[in-house]
């Protein structure tokens, strides 16, 4: 079946559609052969079509990169081994929760927990039958990994911003809440890693009032950000959701659409796009919002062609106004009129803040995410103290980061004291540009890696910096951010300095994005390689520190420079 525009629906015959489509439709709500793949002994792995199921359970196949060839001489089935992300909306963890996952990352993963840009935890390097003690380790602390991937609403992402509380609980609530109401209803993770019954005979008589039997199109995101802090990046969310504050109080929220990151290399119609703001809906609505605007890419999202199949491209086909129309027939009303809103940056506010409740807040910087004890830097340890010590939260940011939330004055000295013995505090004295830098996970874990990020990035940025301190311009805060292939999940297309992996030792450089996440940077040099990035930053740098305007950022300034046009729309990224 097409629509009124002639694009093929959910509702179009299956053989015409992406074979995902067969695949979530036939897999009785999730269920598939995943348990039988799952309990056969012969290999480390499952099958593909498992995998792709998987997902949907916040799951994914990997093997050890690093081991591939060698295996691969040896005659070996890849070293298989799983990655496991946790649900974790708006970023908000219990200290007790923190040491269940870090006494079964230590059990059954690698031994490190990595925090991702959305605000959650990965476990690398699972092995298969390490998954269910996993997945119940974490039950007990009434964590799940359900929809953590897969086409569906993924981890909702919420402002860490600790200095407003009460509007910051107003919003986290509803971040909560939002994750929940679009929460598949399939009992199939239950049954596949509780054991609670069924399988693969199981989902009689179950039903998906939301996604159906297959799902949404593609994955989809949401984010409530708080403003003056941008720290979700909410233009780059398929929904974004802007706090609008008015007299201390919580008014509501401007909408925003189409966001998204993704693209593919020599495939000039997929480009990364902002979300625009389409009007103002109030905190009782957004629920509402958010499941109607699901709905809609649900039914007229691309189901053909993956690479174009998530919501920004649904709008760019059929329109804005058209998308936007449709959304409020759904819902029965209109949006009010947007607010006026301004960020002044998308990055963490490091050290001790003070929130207006009076409480404290430690934001701690951790390079790219990645928790474990390494020579001279006892990170794991030092967390896991400070949360035996710290009855309350630990918040992990947009930016890979964690906040120890929540401290009371006259607990204040005591996480101090821990924080100096573990020489926590020396990882936030890092450079401003250190602390702005964020890259992907990459290798070795990463399937579709071309090129090493988060081994890469710091060795990088140290490079960056000695230049930046030639230049006399060491404590300039830049937005720099890597990934290791063109997917975007550091979200470099929004960096002042960003890079993309296109092969071993080989990057795309993009430069011009802002300091306040609001605008796409632009394709600079393609395919270099360390020398060349260099030999084309330094330059630049030294020429920022020269001819800088009073408070212009340097996003800024290589546009004014006229080293790359500024980026309106996501279509004019390639061009
Ligand atoms: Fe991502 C796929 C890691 C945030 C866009 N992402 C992947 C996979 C699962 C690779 C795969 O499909 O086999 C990566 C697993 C690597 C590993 O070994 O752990 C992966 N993505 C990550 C994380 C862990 C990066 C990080 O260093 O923190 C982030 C986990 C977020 C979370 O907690 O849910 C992560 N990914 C993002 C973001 C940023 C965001 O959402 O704010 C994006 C860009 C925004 C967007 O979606 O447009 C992003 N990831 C992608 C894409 C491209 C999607 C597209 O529209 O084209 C893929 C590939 C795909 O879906 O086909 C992908
Ligand atoms: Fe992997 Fe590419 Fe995402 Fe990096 S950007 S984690 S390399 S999919």
């Amino acid at each position: 079946m097409t629509d009124d525009s002639g694009r093929l629906t959910r509702d179009a015959p299956l053989e015409e559609l992406h074979p995902n489509e067969r695949l979530k439709h036939d897999s009785n709500y999730l269920r598939g052969t995943l348990q039988e793949g799952l309990a056969d002994p012969i290999t480390g792995g499952i099958s593909e079509q498992d995998n792709q199921l998987l997902k949907f359970h916040g799951i994914y196949q990997q093997d050890d990169r690093d081991l591939r060839s060698e295996r691969r001489h040896q005659k070996l089935e890849p070293a298989y081994q799983f990655m496991v992300r946790v649900r974790l909306p708006g970023g908000v963890c219990t200290t007790g929760r923190w040491l269940k996952l870090d006494s079964l990352a230590n059990d059954y993963a690698d031994g490190s927990l990595r925090l991702t840009t959305r605000q959650t935890f990965q476990f690398h390097g699972v092995l298969k039958g390490r998954l269910k003690p996993l997945i119940r380790g974490m039950d007990e602390v009434l964590l799940d990994t359900i929809a953590a991937c897969g086409d569906d609403n993924r981890g909702v992402m919420c402002a860490a911003n600790p200095e407003h509380s009460r509007v910051h609980a107003r919003v986290f609530e509803l971040s909560r809440r939002i994750s929940e109401r679009l929460l598949p209803r399939s009992r199939a993770w239950h049954e596949i890693w509780l054991d609670e019954e069924p399988v693969s005979g199981g989902g009689d008589g179950e039903q998906e009032p939301l996604y159906g039997r297959t799902y949404l199109p593609r994955k989809f995101k949401i984010g409530l950000a708080v403003p003056p802090v941008n720290d979700i990046d909410v233009h780059s969310q398929d929904i974004g959701f802007i706090a609008i504050e008015e007299n201390g109080e919580l008014a509501g929220f401007n909408v925003c659409l189409g966001g998204g990151m993704g693209r593919t290399d020599h495939a000039p119609d997929t480009y990364p796009r902002l979300a625009d703001v389409v009007g103002f809906c109030s905190p009782e609505q957004a629920e509402e919002v958010a499941e109607a605007v699901v709905s809609v890419q649900r039914d007229h999202g691309n189901r053909l062609d993956r690479k174009r199949a998530r919501m920004k491209y649904t709008i760019e086909d059929l329109g804005l106004d058209w998308f936007v129309a449709e959304t409020e027939r759904r819902l029965g009303w209109r949006f009010g009129e947007a607010r006026p809103f301004r960020f002044h940056h998308n990055g963490d506010a490091y050290g001790w803040t003070r929130a207006d409740d009076g409480r404290w807040h430690y934001c701690l910087f951790i390079e790219n995410g990645r928790v474990r004890d390494r020579e001279g830097l006892p990170l794991m340890t030092g967390l896991r103290k400070i949360a035996e010590s710290h009855d309350g939260e630990f918040r992990i940011t947009p930016n890979q980061n964690l906040i120890i939330a929540n401290v009371a004055e006259a607990k204040k000295p005591e996480i101090d004291d821990l924080l100096k013995e573990h020489r926590l505090l020396d990882a936030t004295q890092a450079s401003p540009l250190r602390r702005n830098a964020m890259a992907c996970v990459a290798l070795p874990t990463c399937g579709l890696a071309m090129a090493e990020s988060e081994r890469y990035l710091p060795d990088l940025v140290g490079k960056l910096e000695a230049i930046m301190a030639e230049a006399g311009i060491a404590d300039e805060p830049i937005v720099v951010r890597m990934t290791g292939c063109p997917n975007g999940c550091a979200r470099p297309y929004l960096a002042e300095i960003g890079f993309s992996g296109r092969g071993p030792g080989k990057y795309d450089l993009y430069l011009g994005g802002s300091f306040r996440g609001d605008r796409l940077n632009k394709p600079y040099l393609e395919n270099i390689n360390e020398d060349k990035i260099l030999e084309a930053l330094s330059p630049i740098l030294h020429q920022f520190a020269r001819e800088r305007q009073s408070g212009e950022r340097f996003g800024d300034f290589v546009i004014r420079a006229g080293y790359v046009p500024e980026v309106k729309a996501g279509r004019d990224f390639n061009r």
